[in-house]
């Protein structure tokens, strides 16, 4: 019989499976994954708010540092306020291509097409906007440090793209700089910088995707091999 340590449980959410299962769900998983791509063409069709809940859901699982959950999803579909988020953000990319941009970012940009004109902000049905919290309020309205704040955001934001691509929705991360106007817009509080825009959808039917490809497996990974590989 174990001794309760307080605070602690027993471990009851995790699932083996059998060898063969395992290679399959493994393989699956970077399948589907692989098909993944990003979409800057949406469909003005409407996705029903349960789904994109869920894959909130999912995101809010992402690990996080000191297991503060640093995040906030703000899930806009309300026409006017995605019209006054497509304002501010091509007023930022105008100044972004026109004079921010050095020629080398303009130049690895080329092969993505993309410019200061971002029509999808207002075309597609959700826009998420993601806000990490530098830092947490407390009850007496006191600063409580987060930690590893980007890090944490960054993983849950990673859920979150997987959970709609699973689901069988299309997104872009989109990041106009500086992206202060969101907190105006939407309302957010001074210990929250807006860290993403994700734009949600169906894609057009005649969306295009960069001919563009990913790195082997042998490039991104390099091994130090000992006893506990079979
Ligand atoms: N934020 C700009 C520029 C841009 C930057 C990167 I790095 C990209 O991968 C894509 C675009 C824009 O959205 O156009």
């Amino acid at each position: 019989m174990e001794t309760k340590i307080p605070g602690f449980r027993a471990l009851q959410e995790y699932q083996e499976y059998p060898e063969a299962e395992m290679r399959r769900r493994a393989a699956d998983f970077a399948a589907e994954l692989a098909r993944r791509r990003t979409v800057r063409h949406f469909a003005e069709r409407p996705v029903s708010r349960e789904i994109i809940d869920d894959c909130l859901r999912a995101a809010g699982t992402a690990p996080s540092g000191a297991n503060r959950q640093p995040w906030h999803f703000v899930l806009v579909s309300d026409p006017d306020t995605k019209r006054r988020i497509r304002e501010g953000a091509e007023r930022e990319e105008r100044q972004f291509y026109a004079d921010r941009a050095p020629e080398e970012w303009l130049a690895a940009l080329a092969p993505l097409g993309t410019d200061e004109n971002k029509p999808f902000l207002e075309a597609a049905p959700f826009l998420i906007a993601i806000f990490a919290q530098s830092y947490a309020i407390g009850p007496a309205g006191e600063r409580l440090k987060n930690y590893y704040v980007t890090e944490s955001v960054g993983i849950a934001t990673g859920f979150l793209i997987a959970a709609l691509h699973h689901a069988g929705l299309a997104s872009l991360t989109h990041t106009p700089s500086p992206m202060g106007f969101l907190n105006d817009i939407l309302g957010r509080p001074a210990n929250e910088r807006p860290f993403l825009l994700l734009v949600v959808g169906y894609p057009a039917d005649d969306a295009l995707v960069p001919e563009i490809g990913r790195k082997e497996l042998e490039e991104i990974v390099s091994r130090v091999e000992g006893e506990g590989c079979v």
